[in-house]
């Protein structure tokens, strides 16, 4: 039963309809399926899917874009499931996509877990210039910082971005944790950030562990 419920789910996601997608959901949820489940077992494996379809020229981007719509509306479903757990505040986490770039479902998702686990996440969105990064430590005073990258383009704005906190006299006060697709352990190393995590799971846990928590 759950098997073909996360395969529905795949389907709906790569085929890009938002109402299947949020059906199957809940069905699922309603057939007591996990909602990481949902989110590891079908979702993430989908829009991998949907990447490589993409990669080979098999779709296009208005594909991507539903397949990513369709994604959303079973993660605004899942979000109150994913979130509720957390007992007290342990801190403040700001996160932002850089400059250039638009991707969000991967920050998005690292902020649900991020939330689930206690922070006070303030999103600052996508395409965010290092200035604004900059402008929020100074007004939010955060415990952690997450910068994504979702292409390999737009990298090179970590870096950018962690040099303009550093010039701002700001990089003492907080720890810097990087991600997205392209990012790597050896890329974070080298350009000086804290921390970096493959998944929304590890990036929740590696933030505690980075504090003291
Ligand atoms: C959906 C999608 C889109 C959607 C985005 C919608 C949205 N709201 O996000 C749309 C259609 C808009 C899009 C546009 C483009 N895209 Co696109 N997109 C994707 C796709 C299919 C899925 C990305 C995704 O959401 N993955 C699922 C999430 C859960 O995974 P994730 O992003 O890796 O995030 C996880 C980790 O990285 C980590 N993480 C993420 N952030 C952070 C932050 C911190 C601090 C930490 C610690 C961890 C962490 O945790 C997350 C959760 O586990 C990927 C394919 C792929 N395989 O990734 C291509 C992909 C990323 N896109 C690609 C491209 C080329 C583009 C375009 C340039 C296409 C074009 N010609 O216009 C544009 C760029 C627009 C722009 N300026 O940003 C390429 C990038 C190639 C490259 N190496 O640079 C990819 C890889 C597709 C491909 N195979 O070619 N895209």
């Amino acid at each position: 039963m759950s098997e073909q419920i996360l395969d529905q789910l795949y389907d709906a996601v790569v085929a890009g309809v938002a109402e299947d997608a949020a059906a199957a959901t809940h069905t699922g949820l309603d057939a007591g399926v996990e909602p990481l489940s949902l989110l590891f077992d079908s979702m993430i494996p989908a829009l991998e899917e949907v990447g490589r379809l993409f990669e080979t020229n098999e779709i296009f981007l208005p594909e991507m874009l539903i397949s990513a719509r369709a994604m959303q509306a079973s993660m605004n479903l899942l979000r109150p499931m994913l979130a509720d757990e957390a007992a007290s505040r342990i801190g403040t986490f700001v996160m932002g996509t850089v400059a250039g770039d638009i991707h969000d479902i991967g920050k998005n998702l690292c902020n649900v877990m991020l939330e689930g686990v206690g922070f006070e996440v303030i999103d600052l969105g996508v395409n965010v210039p290092p200035e604004q990064f900059v402008e929020a430590i100074r007004a939010h005073k955060p415990d952690a910082v997450g910068i994504s990258a979702f292409l390999t383009t737009t990298m090179s704005e970590l870096v950018t971005t962690i040099d303009a906190i550093v010039d701002a006299g700001l990089r003492d006060g907080v720890k810097i944790l990087v991600g997205g697709a392209p990012v790597t352990q050896e890329y974070a190393d080298r350009i000086g950030a804290d921390g970096f995590a493959a998944t929304a799971v590890t990036a929740a846990q590696l933030t505690k562990e980075l504090l003291g928590i």
